[in-house]
């Protein structure tokens, strides 16, 4: 929402004491998680925390033993310790094909009664005799006991797991996660992983595409995980944990209706709690952080999840995505007359991606500046770097330019014809739509990428006034964009604005190295 931006932006630079923090920040999302094909996972209550403070009782699933390994490899310090909890449950990352075995074991108070895991998408291999408890919708875990499942895991993208043991309580309650599935596959197109990005700066992906598709490639990735918390529900569950209980349905009784949520949380977390870094030390149960960066012209791929109850309409600022799967399901065109092979992507365009309770979505995003009319790296007369346009009007010759992947028909387009304040005479050339380019906590006073963009805003009246928020543009000043639920309820956190569904996007000039690791 466009005033909504330009009020976060305000507020950003407005409340330096209480937001300082965040703008010393350098940590950023990627997809992490741990490695199989073997997963021994808890379920097991902690405590969450919310950034006004409060503690929430809740329910997750964690590593009962240490996982084989983590992914992405270029991630240091990652960690899943043994028997606690986590929100979202650990992202399990396997590649196409393997045989995946997942022992959960219910640490759950015995009150909660039997818990479960569903793998929607995915077909279970019958259970031995003795593995598990029949339940309603799968086999289950007993307090103190454990169950198996295996299955194959048939088709890459992302997938989700959650209870499948009193899913109105128990989702609620934080028993959810990830899997990604990882192709077999490096299609034609597409870059294998590799230590460095074409820039030279760490690849931080997990697979070289998406999916089995050459249109499915990607240079950077994150994983969202939207879900919502109701606290009288936690509470109430709290309250009746130590009860003593010896029934496979539990002994809690947990008014679940009316629904009234207050925590509207990415990957657990809210903002701007969800900036801080991956498997940061303040967030022992919240291990992943909701913090996208990108250079101009890469092509992100978001891994979006619905879980909990409600619709999240979940809106990227900067450009629209590009769906490639919906639940695993690379969505392609089918033969026709005049494309008898078929196979073309097919997904929409979206504005916003709308999250449904259950449902993946893939998709890709790639922020360029092409159609802001004006050169977002400053080039004045005199400049050196080269604009030779590709075939798709794009500077790509050289992937270690200051302006790689500029759009080369604005090249040389000033911003302002006469000093920002004299519109009346000049001014303005073409003032950038809101929508397209932001500002916020990051942004260097300039309105230029690369880094001479401090430099080049330098003048009498600079736009805005250079220094304004003085980061060095090597080190972070790019564009920001709030990527955020378009539902205003749902971007706060107990009623307190600004909170929630919402975090900052960051495109950052070449210069900039994004490390993700932390
Ligand atoms: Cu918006």
């Amino acid at each position: 929402m466009r005033y909504m931006t330009t009020l976060i932006g305000r507020l950003l630079l407005g409340a330096a004491v209480s937001y300082a923090s965040l703008l010393a920040v350098t940590a950023h999302a990627a997809a992490p998680g741990i490695t199989g094909p073997s997963f021994d996972l808890t379920a097991a209550p902690g405590y969450i925390s919310q950034p006004d403070g409060t503690s929430i009782y809740s329910w997750g699933y964690g590593c009962n033993t240490a996982p084989s390994g983590f992914a992405p490899a270029a991630i240091a310090g990652a960690s899943c310790p043994d028997g606690v909890m986590q929100l979202p449950g650990p992202t399990l990352i396997v590649n196409q094909g393997d045989t995946v075995t997942v022992t959960l074991h219910n640490n759950l108070p015995a009150a909660a009664g039997n818990t479960s895991i569903l793998f929607p998408g995915f077909e279970l291999q019958p259970f031995a005799i003795g593995n598990g408890i029949p339940g309603l919708l799968t086999r289950e875990a007993a307090p103190g006991g454990s169950v198996t499942y295996t299955f194959t895991a048939t088709t890459p993208g992302t997938h989700t797991y959650y209870s499948g043991t009193q899913g109105d309580l128990q989702i609620e309650m934080g028993l959810y996660g990830a899997i990604i599935v990882r192709p077999t596959a490096v299609p034609a197109g597409c870059r294998a992983v590799s230590a460095t990005l074409p820039n030279g700066q760490p690849d931080f992906r997990l697979a070289a595409a998406a999916y089995n598709h050459s249109s499915a490639c990607y240079d950077r990735e994150y994983l969202f995980q939207f879900s919502e918390i109701d606290p009288a529900i936690h509470s109430q569950a709290e309250a009746q944990a130590g009860l003593a209980c010896a029934l496979a349905t539990g002994c809690m009784t947990v008014v679940t209706e009316p629904y009234l949520a207050a925590y509207y949380l990415v990957n657990g977390r809210s903002m701007p709690d969800l900036m801080d870094p991956n498997y940061a030390v303040q967030y022992p149960h919240q291990p992943y952080n909701g913090n996208p960066h990108m250079h101009p012209g890469e092509l992100t791929l978001l891994r979006v999840i619905g879980t909990g109850r409600w619709q999240h309409p979940f809106h990227e600022h900067g450009n629209h995505v590009r769906v490639l799967a919906r639940d695993g399901n690379l969505l392609l065109t089918p033969p026709s007359a005049s494309n008898p092979a078929g196979g073309n992507l097919a997904g929409p365009l979206l504005f916003t991606t709308t999250t449904t309770p259950g449902q993946t979505l893939d998709g890709i995003f790639q922020w360029t500046g092409k159609g802001l009319n004006w050169d977002i790296y400053g080039h004045t007369a005199g400049h050196t770097a080269p604009c030779v346009p590709d075939a798709n009007g794009y500077y790509t010759a050289d992937p270690m330019a200051p302006n790689y992947y500029e759009w080369c028909a604005d090249h040389e387009k000033a911003l302002e014809s006469k000093p920002f304040g004299q519109v009346g005479s000049g001014g303005p050339v073409t003032l950038p739509d809101p929508n397209i380019l932001a500002n916020g906590a990051w942004y260097g006073g300039s309105p230029y990428l690369g880094p001479e963009a401090t430099a080049r805003a330098v003048g009498s009246t600079p736009i805005p006034p250079s220094g304004t928020v003085g980061n060095d543009p090597t080190q972070e000043a790019g564009f920001a964009y709030m990527w955020h639920s378009h539902n205003e309820r749902e971007i706060t956190t107990n009623n307190a604005f600004p909170g929630g569904m919402m975090m900052m996007m960051l495109v950052d000039p070449q210069a900039f190295t994004i490390n993700e690791a932390n």
